[in-house]
C-alpha cells in the first residue's frame, strides 16, 4: 500500500481531480499540492518536462498525463477496478472517458480560452458550442441515466465524465448562467443528478468549490 500519493496540481482543474476521484474510489491516501511558481515551478519541471498539471509521485513512481495515471493506479491498487477485465466493457468504460475526454472537455476548453479574458470571439464561441451539442448529444446516447456511467460501480467512465460535467457547469457560469447541458439530454441530467450524491464526486466537488472560494478562481 502506497503511504501517499502526492497529486501535483490544483483540484480546480479537470485533469487533476480526474485523478483524486481515482485515488478517492481506491481508498488512496493523496495530497494535492501545486509548489510556488505553479505547473512551470522547478520542482514540477524536474520530474514533467511538459510542466503540466497533474503530475504524480507515488513512493518511486514518477507519472504525468491523467489518463495514464488512472490506468496505472487501477493496475497498482487492484481494489476497486476502475477499468473492468472484459475486453468489452472495458473497451465501453475508455470509449466514454475518450468522448468526455477528446469531444466534450476540449470544447470547453475552447470556451474557457474565450471567456477567461472577458473577450470572447462570437463566431468561435457559436462553433464550439454546436460541437459541444454534438458531442453531449453523443455522449447522452452512451452514458447510462446513472448512478453510474457504465456497469454497476463507479469506474474510470465516472472519473472522466464527473470532471468533464464540474467543468461543464463552471464554463456555464462564466458564460452567464448558461444552461449548456440542455433540457432534452435525459440520459445524461439523470446520470449527473444520481452521480453528485456518491460521497466521493461529493467530497471532490466541495473541495474543488472551497478551493475557488479561497483562490478566487
Ligand atoms: N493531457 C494532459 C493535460 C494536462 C493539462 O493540460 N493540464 C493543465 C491544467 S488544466 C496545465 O497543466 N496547464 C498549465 C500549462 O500548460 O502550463 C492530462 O490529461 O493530464
Amino acid at each position: 500500500m502506497s503511504k501517499e500519493v502526492t497529486i501535483y496540481g490544483t483540484i480546480t482543474s479537470p485533469y487533476v481531480n480526474r485523478v483524486v476521484l481515482a485515488c478517492r474510489r481506491k481508498g488512496l491516501n493523496h495530497r494535492v499540492f501545486l509548489p510556488e511558481g505553479g505547473s512551470k515551478s522547478p520542482e514540477i519541471l524536474a520530474i514533467n518536462p511538459l510542466g503540466k498539471i497533474p503530475t504524480i509521485k507515488d513512493g518511486r513512481t514518477v507519472l504525468f498525463e491523467s489518463g495514464v495515471i488512472v490506468e496505472y493506479l487501477d493496475v497498482k491498487y487492484p481494489k476497486n477496478r476502475l477499468v473492468p477485465a472484459g475486453a468489452n466493457a472495458g473497451a465501453r468504460v475508455r470509449l466514454i472517458g475518450a468522448m468526455c475526454e477528446n469531444y466534450i472537455l476540449l470544447m470547453l476548453i475552447r470556451l474557457f480560452v474565450q471567456y477567461m479574458n472577458g473577450k470572447p470571439d462570437k463566431a468561435i464561441v457559436a462553433d464550439t458550442i454546436n460541437k459541444l451539442d454534438d458531442s453531449l448529444d453523443a455522449l447522452n446516447q452512451f452514458i447510462q441515466p446513472g448512478p453510474y456511467a457504465f456497469g454497476k460501480s463507479f469506474s474510470a467512465a465516472d472519473c472522466y465524465a464527473v470532471s468533464a460535467m464540474v467543468f461543464l457547469e463552471r464554463i456555464g457560469k462564466m458564460m452567464g448562467s448558461k444552461d449548456l447541458l440542455g433540457k432534452n439530454r435525459r440520459n445524461l441530467k439523470r446520470y449527473w443528478t444520481a452521480i453528485k450524491k456518491e460521497p466521493i464526486v461529493k467530497q471532490t466537488m466541495a473541495d474543488i468549490r472551497a478551493y475557488a472560494i479561497k483562490t478566487g478562481r
